[in-house]
């Protein structure tokens, strides 16, 4: 049956004996070896109740076991929902009712945690160990290793992914196979990558650039990857000889720079550095190339869009730019508050539009009309403008979000856990500069009026509620908040005491 990720990603490797993963521990595995698991998960899946149309969540480590699952999820007409294993139990709990999944995986350390969200949705729940072992394997290693694909379309669902909201809930974003194969197919060509390919991925397989950025091109062009768990600057340094690939956040990049080792030599068979999730200082991309030789490749993206942007393979890569739009994906900039086309030159919104956009967000109907327009068009939330050339500058976000390390965090999030504890009168939270990761949270506390506010207590509850990327940082106890004449808070204003 026609499967259109599938048939573009796995099935032309189901006979090829070449590596397609190498992992920490030094273990290979084939393309068909790979086809072939991801066949026996395909089959697991189903008869742990998998429906075509059905959710898979994963909250699982990063291994080749995991990537098959991907795949054997897309092979069985399922809606592969990735979710980051620094997520607390309440976290995830609001995403699986949110999803229904059909299917969840899970470590067993959190499978109590887990069970009543699973419960509540009548999900089946299974478990994959960090060392591949667990009742998913269990199930998937008795299994045929050909499975009948179930047919998608373009129009089909492939994955859900949340994104969280600027007023507070996440949102899960509806990717089809054709917004994925579309977007593989772009990055893929315009990056060159090939069969003689070797990606560094240094990056987390719950997120769009680890997942479907990295691992749909690679499968694409049948690239080899060797699978780090988690970024390691010593183990890239390794392995920089025999690859020729890497794609990472900034902070891969300047950790790299502060490693002794990391010189022009140690790249020299590497053929392309790819930056993305968060702005890549200007500074970075010349210290780089002064270091190495190479220059940056920068590229910009999102969950709901997948990639929109990058600079040029061949051709200038303009520091503290994001390229030009991809082939066949439109970029323009728009009044924000009007939304009407801007001339040339002009800052404003940017919107997307192409076979990349998303098809709305799960179960948000009034959200999805305020963001992604009846013609296509979906607002960024971004604020841009296109140099003399045509290429595309982030210049700020009209979204209060702070991306630290490529995570991205929603202060209204964090406020609303603070703001729920005894002796909170109010909160802010903001991003302020941070050498390793960009950005790093800070809250500014108010007490209600003669109340004292513990700082462990405002520790320990965001601990309890929050996955610890998105901890603040540091805690500032004020009497008050600076507000505009309309009574907003003016986060830029206490950035700049803060700094
Ligand atoms: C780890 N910690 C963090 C972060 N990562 N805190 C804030 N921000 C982070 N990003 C916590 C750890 O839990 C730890 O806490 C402490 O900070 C220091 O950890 P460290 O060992 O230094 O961190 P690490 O494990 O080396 O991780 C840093 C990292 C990682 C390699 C930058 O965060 C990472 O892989 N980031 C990539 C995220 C990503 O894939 N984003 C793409 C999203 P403690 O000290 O208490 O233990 S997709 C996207 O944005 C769009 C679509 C796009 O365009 O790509
Ligand atoms: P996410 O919600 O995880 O999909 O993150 C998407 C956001 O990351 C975008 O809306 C941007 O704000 C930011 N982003 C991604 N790539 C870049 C980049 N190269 N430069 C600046 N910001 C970026």
């Amino acid at each position: 049956m026609p499967n259109v990720m599938y048939d573009a990603l796995a099935a032309p490797h189901a006979a090829s004996t070449k590596t397609f993963l190498t992992d920490d521990a030094g273990g290979t595995t084939s393309f068909a070896d790979f086809t072939a698991l991801a066949a026996q998960m395909a089959h697991a899946l189903t008869a742990a109740g998998l429906r075509p149309g059905g959710r898979v969540a994963v909250i699982a480590p990063k291994r080749v076991e995991t990537l098959a699952l991907y795949v054997g999820t897309l092979q069985a007409g399922g809606v592969y929902l990735p979710l980051n294993t620094a997520y607390t139990a309440p976290e995830l709990e609001y995403f699986l009712t949110d999803a229904t999944p059909d299917i969840v995986i899970t470590e067993s350390a959190r499978a109590k945690d887990l069970q009543p969200a699973c419960d509540t949705v009548g999900a089946q729940l299974l478990t994959l160990e960090s060392d591949g072992s667990g009742t998913l394997c269990a199930s998937a290693t008795g299994q045929a290793t050909t499975f009948e694909t179930v047919e998608r379309s373009g129009k089909d669902l492939a994955a859900l992914l949340y994104t969280s909201g600027t007023t507070g809930r996440s949102k899960g974003a509806m990717l089809t196979h054709g917004n994925m194969l579309s977007n593989a197919q772009a990055l893929t060509d315009l990056w060159q990558i090939t069969a003689q390919d070797r990606l560094i991925h240094a990056l987390p397989i719950f997120h769009t650039h680890g997942l479907f950025v990295a691992m749909n091109t690679s499968l694409l062009a049948g690239a080899q990857v060797r699978l780090m768990e988690r970024f390691d600057a010593d183990a890239i340094l390794r392995d920089l000889p025999g690859s020729t690939l890497l794609m990472g956040v900034p902070t891969f990049y300047t950790r790299l720079l502060d490693t002794p080792g990391f010189t022009k030599e140690a790249c020299a068979n590497m053929r392309l550095f790819i930056s993305g999730s968060a702005p890549l200082l200007a500074d970075t991309h010349e210290s780089f190339e002064a270091r190495t030789g190479h220059r940056i490749l920068e590229r910009y993206g999102m969950t709901e869009t997948n990639m929109n942007t990058s600079n040029p393979y061949d051709g200038e890569r303009r520091a503290g730019t994001v390229g030009f739009p991809l082939p066949g994906t439109e970029v323009r900039i728009t009044c924000p508050s009007e939304g009407t086309p801007l001339g040339k030159g002009e800052t404003g919104m940017i919107e997307v539009r192409g076979p990349n956009v998303f098809k709305g967000y799960w179960n948000m109907p009034e959200k999805t009309a305020e963001e992604l327009r009846a013609d296509g068009w979906f607002i960024s939330g971004d604020l841009g403008r296109f140099d003399e050339d045509g290429y595309l500058e982030i210049s700020g976000r009209q979204k209060d979000l702070i991306i630290s390390g490529g995570y991205n965090i929603y202060p209204k999030e964090i406020e609303d856990v603070l703001n729920g504890i005894p002796g909170v009168l109010e909160s802010a939270v903001i991003g302020l500069p941070d050498p390793d990761f960009g950005e790093k949270v800070v809250a500014v506390v108010v007490p209600e009026a003669g109340q004292d506010v513990d700082q462990a207590l405002l520790r320990q509850e965001a601990a309890r509620q929050l996955a610890r990327f998105k901890h603040p940082r540091s805690y500032h106890i004020e009497d008050g908040l600076p507000r505009n004449t309309m009574g907003k808070v003016q986060k830029n204003v206490l950035r700049s005491q803060m700094a």
